[in-house]
């Protein structure tokens, strides 16, 4: 018998799966691919980590033991996880996203330069925002490269003796008051406790309980450009976020001669299949977006190099879903992450090991809480 059984060792998951392990929990991981990989929200190299936090204020304590753990986690391997890169927000003065970075740095003390877009373009000249644009500076933030960082906790978690079920589905699963039984094509599973942490396969692993989640699956796409890299190298150029017009964009600088990376962050193509995407390239926004948004905030020219296509598991209000499942004893799920979960997924794992372990968590986890959609 396990003492905690995690389905989905993605970002989330295989986080908590160290930190169950390092507690001596006996835990075992199952997922459906073999992590990393490109199935789930973590694929694409890179993710960056924002402290002052435009999605809301009271996602900052989180923010700042995420990053604490991922410094950690960092010194733990060879491989470099974290480039302090620094993240310049990017709005209008209207921008709600740009007001609720300036109150988090306001309420928690965090460092944040407030600079015109004339300031930005001199600062750093592969920039030219418009006039009416502002920015705000968090130097301590940075990159983190995310399949990295799900390898070096997949290391940890297999020398700290957590066992791995990879390629492997779900043929049924129940719950019980003090157990909890998986059965994968080839053998049968019991645990004490289940954390459910499977992305956009969340509720296909929940109808195995007759549960549902209010998830919706979105393709997403993100693209490499080609540039300078005398100006956009990482030692030289920010990870930025940007909201303007109620459009939403995030991009990073060249990291390794990668060249630079962007994506849009708000709309998307709903999925019916959260496990069938169309390729990069599909629909005619997939290059249309980024081009454009090239155009507006980059000073050189940039031709394409390469697309690729993943998924965001979005709940309707954008914020998490870390919470106990009603009905079910021992159950915990992790999900609906938004598009913007990556950086938390070191603090997430820490929070489902508070949880499993001791039932609370010392972090405000309450709007992430599932009866907010009763
Ligand atoms: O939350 O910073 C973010 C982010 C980057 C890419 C997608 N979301």
């Amino acid at each position: 018998m396990y003492d905690v059984a995690i389905i989905g060792a993605g970002s989330m998951g295989m986080a908590a799966g160290y930190y169950l392990a390092k507690e001596n929990e006996r835990v075992v991981l199952i997922d459906a691919f073999d992590p990393p990989h490109s199935e789930g929200s973590h694929h694409g190299e890179t993710r960056l980590i924002r402290h002052a936090y435009g999605e809301g204020e009271s996602y900052v304590p989180m923010a700042l033991r995420a990053q604490e753990l991922w410094h950690e986690l960092d010194r733990q391997v060879d491989e470099k996880l974290f480039d302090p890169t620094g993240v310049l927000n990017i709005g209008d003065k209207q921008s709600g996203f740009v007001k609720n970075v300036i109150e988090s740095a306001k309420t928690h003390g965090l460092n944040l330069e407030t600079l015109t877009a004339d300031e930005v373009n001199e600062r750093w000249e592969g920039f030219q925002l418009d006039d009416h644009l502002m920015g705000c500076f968090e130097p301590d933030s940075g990159v983190l490269m995310s399949e990295r960082c799900i390898q070096a906790y997949r290391h940890l978690a297999f020398d700290a003796d957590a066992e791995f079920k990879f390629n492997e589905q779900i043929q049924k699963l129940e719950t019980r008051d003090d157990e909890v039984t998986i059965t994968l094509s080839n053998e049968t599973i019991q645990a004490k406790k289940l954390i459910i942490s499977a992305g956009k396969g969340t509720n296909q692993v929940l109808a195995h309980l007759n549960e549902q989640l209010p998830l919706n699956p979105t393709r997403k796409t993100f693209s490499w450009f080609q540039a300078d890299e005398e100006l956009y190298h990482s030692g030289r150029f920010p990870g930025w976020a940007y909201d303007v017009d109620g459009k939403t964009f995030y991009g990073f600088p060249s990291i390794e001669n990668q060249g630079v990376k962007l994506g849009r962050h708000d709309s998307g193509h709903a999925l019916e299949d959260p496990m069938t995407l169309a390729p990069f390239g599909h629909y005619e926004d997939d290059l249309a977006d980024v081009t454009s948004q090239v155009e507006r905030i980059f000073k050189e020219p940039m031709s394409h190099d390469e697309g690729k296509v993943c998924t965001y598991t979005n709940t309707p209000d954008g914020h998490f879903i870390i919470d106990k499942l009603p009905n079910h004893a021992n159950v915990y799920v992790a999900c609906g992450f938004s598009g913007h979960g990556f950086k938390f997924s070191s603090v997430v794992g820490e929070i489902l090991t508070q949880l499993t372990l001791h039932g609370r968590t010392p972090f405000n986890i309450e709007p992430f809480r599932l009866s907010r959609f009763n």
